[in-house]
């Protein structure tokens, strides 16, 4: 077997955003991968099909609330390296089905821990935590040290997985890290996240296939980059002599309104506001086309997320390359490409360029 001469590395999620990235960089770095995904009955696989024939590269499916798998992929391939990235990832769908979330965050991440330090305490392991974790802590710039103050389901699971990972690493002496990361987004993001849904529905506007998007809080402030640049340093973490957690971030903040209004621009249609709170539209040539909608509202918002990034600059040489508009141009890019192409492609340029 080819790849007991290479380092092997486990990821989870594999069919999700960042898992996706992830894998592609540990390929193009030499790796044996073991992506790990969930059973589902519509195909989900395709951020990572064009890997499907990389001779590196193995499909294994996995479940979170199953122990024994985690076992089995520890016993039988003795991986150098785990990467946890898979959960129940929505915040706002964690307020409906908390006990799925919880399970699948608290749960998953300790049946690797523990199958690590039973079975092979020299694998490496990464934990995939999230700046929900500081919630509602408005005190920004949030580094390492911050106060945690969790405001969904979904970030008091985070939370205690990322307490779990902190106390195998100081009990037993595992290389156990957690990468901190704030939102991160690009092509692959999922629909349902603010980012993506803009973007796409940006396209479909501009194409005249779509005429409102509806949306909830404007006011809500994220720190968002690139999830490709993203995957880069959480490999990075475990390739240092240290086992240490990271803040993963770009340091800048924008509103979600900002956001609809930096894709708008880059799809060439101004925004015009009109009202306040939930009465608030936007209108594009006077046509009513954003809508606030309180279906979209949380029971909890965390209202402000920047993260400082200088620890992981300083000791991972990191150096993150796409910034906000950037971001933006190329997820609305990516997203009119797409439905150009959904839609055979005839659109373009006859009518609406
Ligand atoms: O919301 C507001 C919403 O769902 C961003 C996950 O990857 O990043 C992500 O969590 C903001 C929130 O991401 C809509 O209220 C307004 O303030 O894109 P999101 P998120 O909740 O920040 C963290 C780091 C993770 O770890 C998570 O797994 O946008 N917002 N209108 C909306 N959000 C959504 N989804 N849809 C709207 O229509």
């Amino acid at each position: 077997m080819t790849y007991r001469t290479q380092k092997v590395a486990v990821v989870s999620g594999a069919t999700g955003q960042t898992g996706s990235y992830l894998i592609d960089l540990l390929l193009e770095r030499g790796y044996y991968v073991i992506g790990l995904k969930r059973r589902t009955s519509l195909i989900s696989t395709d951020r990572i099909d064009h890997q499907m024939n990389n001779k590196n590269f193995k499909m294994v499916y996995y479940s979170s609330f199953d122990p024994t798998v985690t076992y089995r992929i520890i016993q039988e391939y003795q991986p150098d390296e785990v990467y946890n990235m898979a959960c129940q990832s929505h915040v706002k769908v964690s307020f409906e089905t908390p006990q799925e979330t919880m399970d699948s965050i608290i749960h998953g991440c300790l049946y690797w821990l523990e199958a690590i330090r039973i079975l092979n305490p020299r694998t490496k392991f990464y934990q995939a935590s999230s700046s929900e974790m500081f919630g509602r802590n408005t005190e920004v710039p949030l580094n390492e040290k911050s106060v945690m103050l969790p405001a969904s389901p979904y970030a008091c699971a985070k939370l205690a997985a990322h307490h779990l990972v902190q106390n195998y690493r100081e009990s037993y002496n595992l290389f156990a890290v957690s990468g901190i990361l704030f939102n991160h987004e690009g092509p692959r993001r999922g629909e349902t996240f603010v980012t993506r849904k803009v973007t796409k529905a940006a396209a479909k506007i501009k194409l005249n296939l779509q005429k409102q998007l509806v949306l909830g809080n404007l006011d809500a402030k994220r720190d968002w980059g690139f999830a490709g640049d993203y995957a880069d340093v959480i490999w990075r973490m475990l390739q240092i002599s240290n086992a240490q957690d990271y803040v993963v971030a770009t340091g800048e903040t924008h509103t979600v309104r900002e956001w609809v209004e930096e894709v708008f621009k880059h799809a060439g249609m101004e925004i015009e506001w009109r009202g306040i709170g939930l009465e608030e539209k936007g209108y594009i040539n006077d046509v009513e086309t954003i809508v606030i909608s309180e279906m979209y509202y949380r029971p909890q918002e965390v209202p402000v997320l920047l993260g400082d990034p200088n620890k992981a600059y300083r000791d991972l040489q990191w150096d993150p390359k796409v910034k906000f508009s950037d971001l933006a141009q190329m997820m609305y890019k990516a997203d009119y490409g797409e439905v150009l192409e959904e839609n055979g492609g005839w659109i373009e340029a006859s009518f609406f360029d």
